[in-house]
């Protein structure tokens, strides 16, 4: 804003010989954006998701932000790095666009010109995103035809100032001068009312221009239509994605899951099910939103340190022999006691095969995989190749996985916590070593190898409940993944160590329930639980949290007995 503007608003008097400021211009070009945009939004919700210029402009700008960028971007605003990235193309976008809009008022070929610079940038970023169709620039030239025919249409309807109104409104050939323009060396003719402002309403009652009312309608009425188009479009592509979800018809397993023992269960109501609802499934991203990706759009590269790179599509993925397994997911940031674990039934293609497939050389020691949305996990070459049931999974209890779960395809590898290792909507597993990678959360401090500590809780009694003396079923699960859990103990306040009864398991993959019965006397008590795995390993007492790699400590509880 120019020193002039600020003298007006601050006298509420306009500067003899400077029309006051107005906005015309830089309404008129963020409004065109905007209708671009949401008009792109519509339209990819036809072309595909990624399709979309935001989204596409987006993935360009994360794909090549130079590493330092990204370094400190992590370094300023830690997860919330994506978010930033996004304000700022918004900022960014806003500023051209408000520039776009007042060359446009001044003359309307500049205005074009930059919209067509603008699309232009669209075109390219969405034509060379890896999932892109031919089908995928238009969403871009949609938007940018609409937003200049927007700035022709508020050009004609610009309003003047009387002496100008005279000119012919379509002359861009000569030197205009323009209300929209600020601070312009144009001759000032005709007289600003007295009441005049800085802002819009300029020539207020009688002095209104022509066309204000008309031009205020259509930018206004344009932004309105993108505030829509924006999510409405977005919405479209998510039930698509869904209805294609939907029509996936998975393969039978050629290696199915054992049957469940029956004693999965310690039968003690309170516990969490062994088999974990995917609607219950804890959910841990970095996703802003969720991505939403077609089967039919899916490609899995496996590139890097390896003798023949492949690609697959999700029909050759569903062609393979898939194994089903139970598999317990856990998150790092789980707090001792905390509900960031869960337990489904993976059916996947083992990953131990296509990495034989591919021949990887014997110095990459780290397989990272990318997500659709640039999130990346480092995964022990060798942990993915031990004979474990690392999988890339396709299905979860019987369904195709769900959305928010990683759908078309995840990673699940028993025994690593899973920012390590079960990145969801995979596209990408390159070979690679530990020294030349640092995958997403390793950059922000957390440990680069991350197996699964072992751990106990106690699901009932609640903590803080009050009780009537008798027996009281203690009960809750441990878990140990891969190694599989042997024994899991009990003690109340600080007494001796009491064994509790373990149910039985499908693997050393799952978590275990176990139940004990207690003799509970009145007063306060302190409740508290420890596990051992198959190695021996008692689950250590020792507090520590979940930063770098996995909180440690007793789940202990209080109750009252009355
Ligand atoms: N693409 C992507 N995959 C990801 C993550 C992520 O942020 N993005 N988070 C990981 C983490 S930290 C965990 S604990 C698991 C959680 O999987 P869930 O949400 O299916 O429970 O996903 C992993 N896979
Ligand atoms: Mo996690």
């Amino acid at each position: 804003m120019s020193g002039i503007d600020m003298e007006t608003q601050k006298t509420d008097r306009p500067t003899p010989g400077r029309p006051p400021k107005q906005w015309y211009g830089e309404l008129a070009g963020v409004a065109a954006t905007a209708l671009a945009l949401g008009l792109g939004e519509l339209v990819a919700a036809a072309t595909g998701g990624p399709s979309a210029p935001l989204v596409a402009v987006g993935g360009v700008a994360v794909d090549a932000a130079p590493t330092p960028v990204k370094e400190f971007a992590v370094a300023v605003f830690y997860t919330y790095d994506k978010l930033a990235l996004q304000a700022g193309i918004v900022l960014v976008l806003a500023v051209f666009a408000a520039f776009i809009g007042v060359l446009a008022m001044r003359r309307l070929w500049y205005g074009l010109a930059g919209v067509a610079v603008f699309g232009m940038i669209g075109v390219l970023a969405s034509a060379t995103r890896p999932s892109a169709t031919w089908a995928y620039p238009l969403p871009t030239v949609a938007g940018a035809l609409a937003a200049a025919g927007l700035l022709v249409l508020l050009r004609r309807t610009l309003p003047r100032r009387a002496a100008v109104s005279a000119q012919d409104l379509g002359d861009d050939i000569g030197p205009d001068t323009d209300v929209a323009a600020q601070g312009t060396h144009a001759p000032v003719q005709g007289a600003s009312s007295p009441s005049s402002k800085a802002g819009i309403s300029v020539l207020d009652g009688a002095g209104r221009p022509p066309g204000r009312r008309r031009f205020l309608a259509l930018a206004v009425g344009a932004i309105g239509a993108a505030a829509v188009a924006v999510p409405g479009g977005r919405r479209l592509w998510a039930q698509r994605v869904a209805a294609a979800r939907a029509a996936v018809v998975l393969p039978p397993p050629s290696s199915p899951a054992p049957p469940l023992p029956a004693k999965v269960s310690v039968g003690v109501s309170g516990v969490e099910p062994f088999v974990t609802r995917a609607a219950d499934f804890y959910r841990i991203d970095t996703a802003l939103t969720v991505p939403q990706m077609e089967p039919k759009d899916w490609r899995l590269r496996i590139h890097g340190r390896v003798k023949r790179p492949l690609t697959l599509t999700y029909e050759q993925l569903l062609a393979r022999p898939m194994v089903e397994r139970y598999i317990t997911l856990a998150c790092v940031s789980n707090e001792v006691g905390g509900e960031l674990v869960g337990n489904a039934r993976w059916l996947g293609v083992p990953i131990k095969d296509l990495l034989d497939e591919v021949e990887p050389d014997d110095r990459a020691d780290q397989v990272v995989s990318r997500s659709v949305d640039g999130y990346t996990a480092g995964t022990p070459t060798a942990a993915l190749r031990d004979g474990r049931d690392a999988l890339l999974a396709v299905g979860m209890n019987g369904e195709p996985l769900p959305v928010e779960h990683g759908f078309p395809v995840r990673m699940v590898v028993p025994g690593l916590y899973g920012y390590v290792s079960a990145t969801k909507w995979l596209t990408e597993l390159e070979l690679s070593r530990f020294s030349d990678f640092s995958a997403y959360w390793v950059r922000r401090d957390y440990a680069a190898l991350a197996p699964v500590k072992t751990q106990s809780r106690i699901d009932t009694p609640a903590a803080g409940k009050r009780l009537k003396q008798g027996q009281v079923m203690v009960a809750g699960v441990a878990w140990a993944q891969h190694r599989g859990v042997s024994a899991v103990e009990v003690r109340v306040d600080d007494g001796p160590w009491q064994q509790a009864q373990l149910a039985a398991v499908p693997s050393v993959d799952t978590w275990r329930q176990w139940s004990w019965p207690w003799q509970a006397t009145p007063g306060e008590h302190r409740l508290q639980v420890r596990a051992t795995d198959n190695t021996g390993q008692v689950q250590t007492g020792q507090v520590h949290e979940p930063l770098p790699d996995g909180a440690t400590g007793r789940h202990t509880i209080k109750v009252t007995v009355a």
